[in-house]
């Protein structure tokens, strides 16, 4: 019966759309087991979009009158490395943001270059595992963007940010901050490679000279101070194999919100 309907639809083009509407009513009405199909069939691609939908919708988006007054910094609020030191004095002109990994064109972009692409501008709600939220307006360039010219190449799974900043030294003697997302994230229109906060440069406190702003998840994945970009198929190998530095001290890797 569920191919007799099908049919009727495939092969029903000469009749107006309101006639076939129809057809499908009168059948599903007068045979209960048509409408039980239709049914789970209706579930299942509910089910499905759910899944797919619910990674693929965006995140919220505010006006400028909901930025908050103030945002904390959190977490490191300036590496202590010598190396960022002197990228700091010289303005981050000497920074260049390495793109390399499963990749077909290892990439690197000085701050003018990520200037130059087109960008994406963003009001959100930044929420942090500990109970804080902040708004604030981001500007960037989309991550999408920057795998599109370095090419991911076959077997690309996850986009790893490296970051400047040693938060603490505790399990094996390091404490590198870093972060992964998967590529559903990474093209994802509101994942983008921030240099601006509030329409001014990234302050070191929020993560200069770039930072990750990944909408769908919580504060600690908005990796700050990311030096280097890294397309991996699998993070197990990298420090602690859990895909970031709280993940790999006991936070969800996914930490969607
Ligand atoms: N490199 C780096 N990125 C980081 C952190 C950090 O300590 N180092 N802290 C994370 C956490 S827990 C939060 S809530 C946000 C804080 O961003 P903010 O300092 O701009 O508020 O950055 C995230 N990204
Ligand atoms: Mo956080």
């Amino acid at each position: 019966m569920n191919k007799l309907t099908r049919r009727r639809f495939l092969f029903g083009g000469t009749l107006g759309a309101g006639a076939l509407v129809l057809t499908g009513c009168d059948a599903a009405v007068q045979d209960p087991g048509i409408e039980g199909v239709i049914r789970s069939a209706e579930g299942l691609t509910m089910k499905t979009q759910r899944l797919l939908q619910g990674r693929h919708a965006l995140a919220r988006e505010f006006s400028e009158a909901d930025i908050s007054p103030s945002f904390r910094v959190n977490g490191t609020s300036a590496p202590d490395s010598k190396e960022y030191a002197q990228l700091l004095d010289g303005d981050f002109v000497d920074w260049r943001l390495k793109v390399d990994g499963l990749v077909d064109r290892p990439q690197a972009f000085s701050l003018a270059d990520l200037r130059k692409l087109p960008a994406r501008t963003q009001i959100t709600r930044h929420d942090c595992v500990e109970g804080w939220s902040a708004i604030a307006k981001w500007t960037g360039v989309p991550l999408s963007t920057i795998l599109a010219t370095a090419g991911p190449k076959p077997g690309a799974r996850y986009v790893v940010f490296h970051c400047a900043d040693e938060l603490e030294k505790t399990l094996d003697g390091s404490g590198r901050y870093y972060e992964s997302i998967d590529l559903i994230d990474a093209y994802h229109p509101q994942t983008i490679l921030a240099y601006a906060m509030n329409d001014r440069n990234l302050m070191v406190g929020h993560g200069a000279p770039l930072r990750l702003r990944v909408e769908r998840q919580l504060g600690y994945k908005q990796a700050k101070y990311i030096m280097r970009i890294e397309i991996v198929d699998s993070y197990a190998a990298l420090w602690g194999g859990n895909g970031g530095y709280w993940e790999d001290r006991g936070y969800e890797w996914y930490a969607g919100i």
